[in-house]
């Protein structure tokens, strides 16, 4: 009979800076499932790629001088070689850039348009230029930018195709609430509010402002956008409407896309959309997780921005800890859906309780007591007690429950799992005392148990977590002299599968104990310099990056700016409003008896910070209800280069009312 096959994907990246560790966390994921399930028996198909179209590649590679392909083909390099370096096993590359695909596109969009779910039209709205996104007015954030990212929009206004994505709305309302198709399930409902219940839009689908991109073959002046051309990736890859594979009926529908939580919204209803219009199957789970974020001296989580030079370098890190104990790390800190704020500190804790001292001690541990005690080879003579059944019981209830945990992309509650057994492994020694036994000959049967015992538990532990930790287990195999079918899917469900006379070779320490001290020190120097540097250095081009001032606005006179009237005002009073995330709610004196203002900083300031602060205000402003408080009238504040707001203080001497002119 066949092997059952998986077929798992990450997002294909986009290369337009180097990849971080932000990066990693998805591959590294969807790596250490893709290899549990290989050793799971089944044949699989591990994908992930880079996204090398669209405006934001056109216009980096316009400012360096070279030529779109030039540029991702440069990046694409570092992907590869980072990929390489952190040991991902993925089974294909895909490139946007390929003839293949490129060819592909085109079909899906003729198939799209032929079965009339693409038509022309004109397009007239916002549009995104870092997230490639166009917005409705009514999509827009607060502050009129991009709802994602919070960066300035533009206006754009071209004649352009369009997907009708109505005609699946219920459909995809169903997918999204009623089976387990996406991951975590809580995140369905809020999409179901924002962007089905408010009734799903057409979407545009072509642009004729620039040209990097795949040419819409029957009207080559526009191209193909982006998302159409991202998503596309997961099945032209398989060979979906090109010769270059065979493996579509094979693989697909994809048993899992793992993301962040920044592309859902085009996972769990674009992509869907289109694979429905096209009458494909489904893919089956769409796993989102959070973002890392970094975690800064202040112990403040930052997104991680080029320009903030706070992003942080796989590179380093490996060269430093090693790459298995970088995987372990990211794997072990991100719960599934939530964010997880990346910190030096947390790591080295984490290296050094979770594997230099806990696994990393307890193999250690066990390899020099068979050495010292029975010169290596453990006799054949073993006396087990009752002490033993219930560390076995741990180990052979593991393999499950790790199963589990994959099957539900919940990788850090599967090393949680793992690390409960490593615990009572660690524990089992002190309750069985062998160096007690080891003094005593007439007790050398009981010892031979334990040391065995703590072999087979090791032996399942170090199975399990090689998926995970792929370059470290193979010397834990060496170690405890595991041959390569001890470790197979079958035996890591088994216990006392080594032979009774089992031979250990003492090797080098796995984890060594990092010194926290002088790491830290030596981090945070390297972290300080890449922001000076940050600041100082960034080119026009990368600046550009990480901040779109957007278009001026159209010309005013010197009246129409008199209408606004701008005054200082003292915050007395803040507080965060309830039920939403972003809006404080600001008391203020204006110098005319006071007001209430409500502001969407509340992501970027806590009350405490305003609070005693002087700021400026338009104050002429119509009250507006947000979230159910009032707001007479806005503060002002400026948009930063991470997407974030700034408050303007003015000189704090001013006095309360004065008029900014
Ligand atoms: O969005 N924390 O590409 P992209 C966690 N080309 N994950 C992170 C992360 C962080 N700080 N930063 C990036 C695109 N990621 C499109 C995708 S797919 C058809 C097209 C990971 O290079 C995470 O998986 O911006 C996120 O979804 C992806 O990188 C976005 O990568």
């Amino acid at each position: 009979m066949d092997k059952k096959t998986f077929y798992i994907t990450t997002p294909i990246y986009y290369p337009s800076g180097n990849p971080h560790i932000g990066h990693c966390y998805t591959t590294v994921a969807c790596d250490s499932i893709a290899r549990y399930k290989r050793m799971q028996g089944y044949d699989v198909m591990f994908l992930t790629g880079t996204d090398e179209h669209g405006q934001k590649i056109e216009e980096k590679a316009k400012d360096k001088g070279v030529t779109p392909k030039q540029y991702v083909d440069e990046i694409v390099e570092v992907f590869k070689k980072l990929w390489s370096y952190m040991n991902i096993s993925y089974d294909r590359y895909i490139r946007t850039t390929d003839d293949y695909h490129v060819e592909a596109v085109q079909k899906i969009f003729k198939e799209l348009y032929d079965r009339g779910y693409i038509y022309k039209g004109e397009y007239k709205g916002k549009y995104c230029t870092p997230c490639e996104s166009f917005w409705t007015e009514s999509q827009l954030d607060e502050n009129g930018c991009c709802p994602e990212c919070h960066r300035p929009v533009t206006e754009a206004k071209e004649e352009a195709y369009f997907f009708k994505m109505s005609p699946f709305a219920d459909r995809i309302e169903k997918l999204l609430l009623e089976t387990d198709y996406l991951q975590p399930k809580y995140r369905a409902q809020e999409l179901v509010n924002n962007f089905i219940k408010p009734g799903l839009e057409d979407l545009c689908v072509s642009r004729t402002s620039f040209t990097w991109g795949v040419p819409v073959d029957f009207d080559s002046k526009h191209v193909v956008y982006v998302w159409i051309d991202a998503l596309s990736n997961y099945i032209t890859a398989l060979g979906y409407e090109n010769g270059a594979y065979k493996d579509y009926e094979k693989y697909w529908p994809a048993d899992v896309h793992m993301v962040a939580k920044d592309i859902m919204r085009f996972h769990a209803i674009i992509w869907p959309a289109m694979l429905m219009a096209l009458e494909q199957p489904l893919p089956k789970h769409l796993a989102v997780h959070g973002w890392i974020t970094f975690q800064n001296k202040n112990g403040e989580a930052q997104k991680m921005s080029k320009s903030l030079g706070n992003v942080v370098d796989p590179f380093m890190l490996g060269e430093r800890y090693g790459v298995d104990a970088i995987r372990y790390h990211i794997m072990r800190e991100m719960a599934l859906g939530a964010d997880s704020a990346f910190s030096n500190e947390i790591m080295i804790n984490r290296i050094n309780s979770d594997l230099a001292n806990g696994f990393g001690n307890l193999v250690s541990r066990t390899v020099a007591m068979a050495d010292k005690y029975f010169g290596g080879t453990l006799p054949a003579d073993r006396e087990e007690a009752e002490v033993d059944a219930s560390l076995k019981e741990t180990v052979l209830s593991l393999r499950g429950k790790v199963d589990e945990c994959i099957d539900g992309t919940r990788l850090k509650n599967a090393l949680e799992e793992i690390f409960v057994a490593v615990d009572r492994a660690n524990k089992y020694i002190d309750e069985t005392e062998p160096w007690k036994l080891g003094k005593d000959e007439a007790k050398s049967a009981r010892l031979a148990a334990v040391l065995y015992n703590l072999l087979e538990s090791i032996r399942v532990i170090s199975g399990l977590l090689a998926p995970f930790m792929p370059n470290t287990m193979p010397k834990v195999w060496e170690q405890i002299g595991a041959k390569a079918d001890d470790v197979t899917y079958d035996n890591l469900g088994r216990f006392d599968v080594m032979p009774a006379d089992v031979t250990v070779h003492k090797g080098e320490i796995l984890f060594p104990r990092i010194d926290m001290d002088k790491e830290i020190a030596e981090l945070n120097a390297i972290i300080e310099k890449n922001m000076a540097a940050a600041k100082a250095n960034l080119s026009d081009a990368e600046k550009g990056d990480e901040f779109t001032p957007g278009e001026l606005a159209e010309e005013i006179t010197i009246d129409d700016f008199a209408r606004a009237d701008l005054r200082v005002a003292l915050v007395k009073s803040c507080e965060k409003v309830k039920r939403s995330k972003k809006l404080l709610c600001l008391q203020l004196d204006d110098g005319f008896g006071g007001r209430q203002v409500v502001s969407g900083i509340a992501e970027w300031y806590q009350p405490e910070d305003l609070t005693g602060k002087k700021i400026i205000i338009v104050a002429n402003l119509k009250p507006a209800v947000l979230c159910g408080v009032e707001s007479q009238g806005m503060i002002l504040a400026a948009d930063t280069p991470d997407g974030g707001a700034s408050v303007v203080f003015p000189d704090q001497s001013l006095p309360c009312g004065a008029k900014i002119r």
